[in-house]
């Protein structure tokens, strides 16, 4: 007799669980396309409004110049990719961004630093900026590398909301496209973010060359997270010239939505963030990951320093699919 499907108890998904086994999230990820969506989009209805889509905007405070060697990223030091370096951004002018950011309908804005960790030095104007953008009605999110004791605090205590720290991929794969830290680093900083009452913003990158099993490992440890990561931003690579992994073999577009898919059905109450790669993605497969149960993505030309879809080509996605902002 065949085994039940993964997928046939909706409201047992529903119920957030942090035991998840890789077998397990491999039967969801691998199950038929149209079932593992359909439960997807329905799981999604359990916590979330369908139709609803949240929309947050990045801002690059300080651009290039990073000491990590992250293979998909253009903005190590260690590779040629023709990015031009620029110190940390003025108070005044990270205010003017988000305001421009808030007229043009993002009620997140992120801000970006390319650092490996947070320097004592840089705190005071680091909370200036979250406590500016904050008092514009804005939520506030910081990605800012590792962080020590007690700097998370401080953060919070300037208003932080949320903070992005991804663990990017699964633990095997990680020490090929990382080498200048460790993934338990990357789990420190996240318990430090989570115990100074911070919501969390943790997800990955797919399309960088790895296997399914990667995709399942990482979608795994995610869900092993406990509670799970308010946030969970599924990013796709972005292959920029220069940097180790551009030329990596191009990812079968079903397959990225699988990743959206599972992540939806394994960390039910999350908000799953169609990320960066959207303006290499048809309107149509944008228009799959968000029946799929994404339910966030970043508006505004530009992501941190590579494009993002015009506000035109968002207003009609929206449009088309009789879609709303939040
Ligand atoms: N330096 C900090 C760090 O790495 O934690 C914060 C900024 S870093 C640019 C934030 C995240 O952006 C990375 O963790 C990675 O997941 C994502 N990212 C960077 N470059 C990318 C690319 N080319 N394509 C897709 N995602 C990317
Ligand atoms: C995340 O997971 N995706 C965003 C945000 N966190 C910081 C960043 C995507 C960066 C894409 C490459 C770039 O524009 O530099
Ligand atoms: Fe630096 Fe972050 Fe880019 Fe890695 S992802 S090189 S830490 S800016």
């Amino acid at each position: 007799m065949p085994s039940a499907s993964p997928l046939a108890d909706i409201a047992r998904l529903a119920t957030p669980r942090f035991n998840w086994t890789r077998a397990e999230v491999k039967a969801v990820h691998d199950a038929p396309f149209a079932d593992l969506v359909h439960a997807a989009g329905s799981v999604h209805r359990i916590h979330h409004r369908a139709g609803e889509v949240q929309k947050s905007q990045l801002l690059s405070i300080k651009t290039g110049g990073c000491p990590e060697d992250c293979g998909y990223c253009n903005q190590s030091a260690r590779f040629d990719t023709g990015l031009k370096a620029s110190k940390l951004m003025a108070v005044d002018t990270v205010i003017e961004k988000a305001k421009k950011a808030r007229e043009g309908g993002a009620t997140r804005f992120c801000m970006g630093a390319a650092w490996r960790s947070l320097k004592e030095r840089d705190e005071p104007q680091i909370c200036a900026m979250i406590e500016g953008v904050k008092a514009l009605g804005l939520e506030t999110c910081m990605t800012l590398g590792m962080l020590e004791e007690g700097q998370a605090e401080r953060l919070k205590s300037a208003g932080l909301d949320y903070y992005n720290h991804n663990l990017d991929t699964s633990p095997e794969y990680y020490r090929d496209i990382i080498t200048t830290r460790t993934w338990e680093d990357r789990i420190e900083t996240l318990g430090r973010v989570r115990s100074a009452g911070i919501k969390v913003c943790c997800g990955g990158i797919i399309g960088m060359g790895e296997s399914a099993d990667d995709r399942v490992g990482l979608l795994t440890e995610l869900a092993s997270l406990d509670p799970h990561p308010e946030s969970v931003p599924i990013n796709h690579l972005v292959q920029v010239s220069g940097t180790p992994l551009s030329g990596s073999e191009p990812l079968d577009g079903l397959d990225f939505v699988r990743a959206i898919a599972t992540a939806r059905i394994i960390m039910p109450k999350s908000v799953v963030r169609l990320s960066a790669g959207r303006e290499g993605m048809s309107k149509e497969l944008q228009a799959l990951c968000i029946l799929a149960g994404a339910g966030s993505i970043f508006v505004g030309e530009e992501l941190l320093t590579t494009p993002n879809p015009s506000l035109s080509a968002d207003a009609r996605l929206f449009e088309e699919m009789g879609l709303a902002a939040r």
